[in-house]
């Protein structure tokens, strides 16, 4: 008892430091730090299924005074105010998108984007003087000198120049009050080139994208062609096709956002933590059925927006998840899968016919363990994400699924002019075997670009995973796919010579890389941004640096600086530092 009192006075110092560091970007008086138990109780204290699923207000970024669609300029805040997560919760302090304080919400509103019609909007921010979440200045952070809480929009999944990336390094603060060193603009662009289909913008600020998106700076974003899409025939209309994202969080007991700021090695990193997952459950996810599903078919565009927690997603009815895209990307034609396994900031794009359902009710679960794949078991609370109650008759229903969809260009692995070896290493403190970073290619992101693949290229990448997790690998700009995954053989061997050399080649890769191959399952099959990474195995990726749908060049530069990054997706890896600078030259 003594001792446990006097570990959470040292926290509470070390805390008290950092704060001095930071100046005004602290988080406000800090909460306690709350224990796994109390997390659990104010999460079991909220009624399961009692507020409907949210639809997110929408936001269009095309104007169709002349009959078609033409482009508009859009101007999105970012804002501090209140949300109601839950009828059992007080309110929570939030960092939300909208085009007012009023109108912000939770996630932020989806922008609903025409192919071919390109699309700017000017990001504001209108974030107050202190971060309401912890954060920690010993990772690679942006640090402005007169506080605010620095903040830069990425659109994920998207084709787009460099300067509209939101690079890590393009930060400001609220009112461009300060800016980091690649700002170039205020205003965005976004071609809406690339094929029709969901994607999402989140904050992308050095160092901070776990604590902004845990504040809720996060939103869908759905490119639509009709004249493409309208022949498949796949549920359609505000009601029956919904995106649902996917979080997970932790609260207080007065409704505060939790986080975790005791680091795993509080003497290097006071804050930071390799995975932090929320104990509790969201009450999105718990909290939330489906009003009166009809009995008919409806798509859902899943996006998991979580920091680290991966969800195999299966309906306890049974019905299968036909899936019809997977990241921005349709498929060539529909896979029927049972579960889907769903890592950070991927996405699906699934119909589940209701029509077939045996049941009035069924609930969407998550069984995945956390950390993926070693972890324990979701428990009651988090295992649940949503309900659907199922009406009694059948619906009318127009929509089919269609035994193809759309065709993009050939995988065509033997079109690669370079490969390259994408090793992700995790580094440890010898004292508490706990991780104190996590690097690509054990380099920084500062370190010169080292993938430099030419524009209009397609390039294999064999991407080995030296650590314990699933990493989702994430190539802004790219589209790409998983051809093999391969066990590795003699791993220990191996891991020690790429810790002496750092060189796959001269640490004999192929020999190493000949274990049992595993399948990549048919609903992933398909031109991705996010591609999970097995512990111990080579994945090899084909990919394409130019738009996959035509074959054609990027309908922009994309050469110029800040250029891009590729990263992994698991917030607190990506920002201590499993990140680096991705620069195509002509
Ligand atoms: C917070 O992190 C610390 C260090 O990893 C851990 O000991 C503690 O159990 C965590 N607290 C909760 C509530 O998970
Ligand atoms: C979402 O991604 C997070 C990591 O970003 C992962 O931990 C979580 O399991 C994923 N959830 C789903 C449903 O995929
Ligand atoms: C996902 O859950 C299903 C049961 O719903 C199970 O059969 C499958 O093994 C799980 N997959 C993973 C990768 O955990
Ligand atoms: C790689 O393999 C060759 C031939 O099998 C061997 O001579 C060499 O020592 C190996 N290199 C390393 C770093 O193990
Ligand atoms: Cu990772």
């Amino acid at each position: 008892m003594q001792l446990e009192m006097r570990t959470k006075v040292m926290e509470l110092a070390v805390l008290l430091l950092v704060a001095g560091v930071a100046g005004a970007t602290r988080p406000p008086s800090s909460p306690p730090p709350a224990s796994e138990e109390t997390l659990q109780k104010v999460a079991g204290s909220l009624e399961m299924y009692v507020d409907e699923l949210p639809q997110m207000p929408k936001i269009y970024g095309f104007s169709m005074r002349y009959g078609h669609p033409t482009p508009v300029r859009l101007t999105i805040g970012m804002y501090q105010k209140k949300w109601k997560f839950h009828r059992d919760l007080p309110a929570s302090t939030v960092f939300v998108f909208g085009t007012s304080a009023a109108t912000a919400t939770f996630p932020g509103p989806t922008i609903e984007a025409a192919q071919g019609v390109p699309l700017s909007v000017t990001w504001q921010n209108y974030l107050p003087a202190r971060h309401i979440l912890p954060w920690d200045p010993t990772v690679p952070t942006a640090i402005p000198r007169r506080g605010g809480v620095p903040t830069v929009v990425h659109l994920h999944g998207g084709a787009h120049p460099p300067q509209s990336d939101g690079s890590a390094f393009a930060w400001f603060t609220a009112g461009f009050g300060e800016k980091g060193p690649a700002w170039s603009t205020p205003t965005y662009t976004y071609p809406n080139a690339q094929s029709p289909g969901v994607l999402w913008y989140h904050d992308h600020a050095l160092g901070l994208t776990r604590a902004n998106l845990l504040a809720g700076l996060l939103g869908a974003y759905v490119i639509r062609n009709p004249a493409v899409e309208a022949p498949l025939g796949l549920p359609c209309g505000d009601e029956f096709d919904r995106v649902l994202m996917l979080a997970d969080r932790s609260f207080y007991a007065d409704g505060s956002i939790y986080m975790n700021y005791t680091g795993d090695n509080p003497n290097i990193h006071p804050q930071w933590q390799a995975e932090d997952f929320r104990e509790g459950p969201h009450p999105h996810r718990q909290g939330r059925p489906f009003p009166a599903a009809a009995r008919r078919r409806y798509r859902f565009r899943i996006i998991n927006t979580s920091n680290a927690r991966f969800f195999n997603l299966s309906l306890t009815n049974g019905l299968p998840f036909t899936v019809v895209g997977s990241d921005t990307n349709y498929l060539s034609k529909p896979a029927t899968a049972s579960n889907i396994l769903v890592s950070v900031a991927e996405t699906f794009d699934v119909v589940v016919d209701f029509s077939e359902s045996t049941t009035s009710e069924a609930e969407l679960v998550n069984t995945a363990p956390y950390p993926y794949p070693g972890g324990d078991a979701p428990n009651d609370l988090n295992g649940k994400v949503m309900k659907f109650l199922i009406a009694p008759a059948k619906a009318r229903d127009d929509s089919r699924v269609p035994a193809k969809l759309l065709d993009y260009v050939a995988v065509a692995e033997e079109d690669a002019v370079q490969k390259r070896y994408i090793v992700m290493y995790e580094y440890e403190d010898a004292a508490t075997g706990n991780p104190t970073h996590l690097y690509i290619n054990g380099k920084r992101l500062g370190a010169p670009a080292t993938e430099t693949p030419r524009a209009g290229t397609t390039e294999v990448w064999e991407v080995i995973n030296l650590t314990q997790d699933n990493h989702p690998l994430h190539l802004h700009l790219a589209s790409f796919q998983a051809v093999r995954v391969r066990g590795l053989v003699d791993i220990d061997a191996f891991k020690s010579c790429m810790a002496r050399l750092n060189d796959a080649v001269r640490c004999n890769v192929s020999q190493h890389a000949v274990g049992e191959e595993v399948a990549v399952p048919e609903h992933e099959k398909g031109w991705k941004n996010v591609v999970k990474i097995a512990p111990s195995h080579m994945t090899t990726i084909v990919v394409k640096f130019f738009m996959v749908d035509s074959g054609k060049p990027y309908p922009f530069d994309a050469t110029p600086e800040p250029g891009y990054v590729y990263h992994c997706h698991i917030l607190d890896h990506e920002d201590n530092a499993m990140i680096r600078p991705l620069k195509l030259i002509k």
